[in-house]
């Protein structure tokens, strides 16, 4: 065998992973040496320390039962404070301050969406993508506070072709090309979840998977990001996933409130629907903010009820932060304190013959990292309570689903706006649905002063 196959050999069987060259043979010179830098690229301790980890798991039970509700800016309480905190917040986007990151690297695969899900037609009357409900609303704050705000949508390999693609072929969606930056996240290899083995997706690939949300952390650095936001003059991210389109861009309130409060990291959260909804659970644990995701949190401790009939642990993460570029710059020195979350996936691999094997049962482990884990190593993180009409709708499940639908996510989306057009005066049929464009308006206040005399809306429309 060549040289490079020994040399490979030899770091490979220090970690039980030489099976990874059975078919090296097969592989022309091109492949071979495609496939040796991704060998290359693989930190093969890191992967034997997490695959060795399983025993280490992290006691959900334990934490759940010691976690309390979050301190919390709930809505009730806001009335007085609101005005004070949008200002705030106004001042700060106005300062160019502000950058906002969409987070776009997952595979839609609940969704049944082939293409990258930022791509998905959700506009109720306008049929616009998430990306451009997400652009529309940022140009709408531009445009509102005077300001350049900078896009920075994180891809994964499975996303970033398409994305780039689409956004160069609809003219960025409006938006200066200077002002959206694209970039991907890092990947992990995905393991046999019995023998820790690291999986061939074909004979010369290994069976890569983004690494989580929490991989923004690792990517805006590795990508020169912060530095580059640094010498803008940004000081905080407004983070929001591609899933939702309820999301307000740079929502001044809470940036707003994020900076009165000096936190290091905010988290708008909304009341959950049910314990057991597939949401994070915001919660305090020993004193500091923490999320306990959907899947780790024990029924019971789910199903804990107030005097007044309500959940005790309240608050489902929407995933949308306001987080300081300082704060991000410092957990960027050291991603590994951001834990890697092992997920039972079922992942298509080759065999040992060079056979795909397509397994109808979960059989590997992919490595996540989860943003919302740098909650506890804030010194300070508030949380802020939304009304989840007015900001989550987020499509998950194709239509036919219960929950989190492209259908249900439509009908959201209209009901806010027709909640904002009567409440500034306007009639409207029950069965028509209506849709606003930031542009032409971009909160309930701006559809108050444009519309002037009673309106009456019949028919399905989309006010641009
Ligand atoms: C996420 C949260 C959940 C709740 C819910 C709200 C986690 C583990 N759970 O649930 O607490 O906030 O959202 O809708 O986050 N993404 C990437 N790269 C990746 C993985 C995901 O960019 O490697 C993006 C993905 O494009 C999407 C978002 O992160 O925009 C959420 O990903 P998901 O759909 O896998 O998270 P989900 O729905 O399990």
């Amino acid at each position: 065998m060549d040289d490079l196959h020994s040399k490979l050999s030899c770091k490979l069987e220090a970690f039980g992973q030489q099976h990874l060259l059975d078919h090296w043979s097969n592989l022309s010179e091109g492949e071979k040496q495609e496939f040796a830098s991704e060998i290359e690229s693989i930190d093969f301790q890191s992967i034997r320390t997490l695959s060795n980890e399983a025993d280490q798991r992290v006691d959900w039970g334990g934490l759940a039962r010691r976690a309390k509700p979050p301190q919390a800016i709930r809505l009730q309480e806001q009335s007085a404070s609101l005005s004070s905190a949008r200002q705030r917040g106004s001042d700060a986007i106005r300062q160019g301050q502000v950058a906002m990151i969409l987070v776009a690297g997952g595979q839609g695969t609940r969704l049944g969406f082939a293409s990258p899900k930022g791509m998905f037609r959700i506009g109720p009357v306008s049929n616009r993508t998430l990306f451009a409900m997400h652009v529309d609303s940022l140009r709408g704050a531009m445009k509102k506070f005077e300001v350049d705000i900078p896009l920075l949508i994180m891809t994964s390999p499975a996303t970033d072709a398409e994305t780039r693609k689409y956004f160069a072929n609809h003219d960025y969606l409006g938006m200066d090309r200077e002002l959206v930056w694209i970039f991907q996240q890092g990947t992990m290899p995905a393991i046999d979840a019995q023998d820790g083995r690291v999986l061939l997706e074909s004979q010369g690939h290994i069976a890569m998977s983004p690494d989580g949300h929490g991989g923004i952390v690792r990517a805006l650095k590795v990508n020169g990001l912060l530095d580059e936001c640094k010498r803008r003059g940004i000081e905080q991210f407004f983070y929001a996933q591609v899933d939702n389109p309820l999301v307000t861009a740079c929502d001044p309130a809470l940036v707003g409130y994020h900076l009165e409060s000096q936190s290091q990291m905010t988290t708008q959260v909304v009341q959950k629907r049910f314990a057991k909804e597939k949401v994070g659970n915001v919660v305090s644990i020993d004193g500091r903010t923490q999320i306990i995701e959907y899947s780790d949190l024990p029924n019971d401790i789910a199903e804990q009820k107030n005097s007044d009939g309500s959940l005790a642990l309240w608050a489902g993460n929407i995933a949308v932060h306001v987080i300081d570029r300082r704060f991000l710059e410092t957990a960027s020195q050291d991603t590994s304190r951001l834990p890697f979350h092992r997920a039972l996936k079922t992942v298509p691999f080759v065999n040992r013959t060079g056979e795909t094997i397509r397994p109808a049962e979960p059989n590997a482990i992919k490595f996540e990292r989860f943003v919302f884990d740098l909650l506890p190593q804030a010194e300070k993180a508030i949380v802020v309570e939304g009304d989840a009409s007015e900001v989550f709708a987020p499509v998950k499940n194709a239509d036919g689903a219960l929950t989190d639908t492209p259908f249900h996510a439509r009908t959201a989306i209209s009901d806010r706006f027709k909640r904002w057009l009567v409440a500034a005066g306007a009639e409207i049929s029950a069965s028509c649905l209506v849709e606003i464009n930031p542009l032409w308006a971009w909160d309930s206040e701006d559809v108050k002063s444009k519309v002037k005399s009673p309106v009456n809306i019949q028919s399905d429309t989309y006010f641009a």
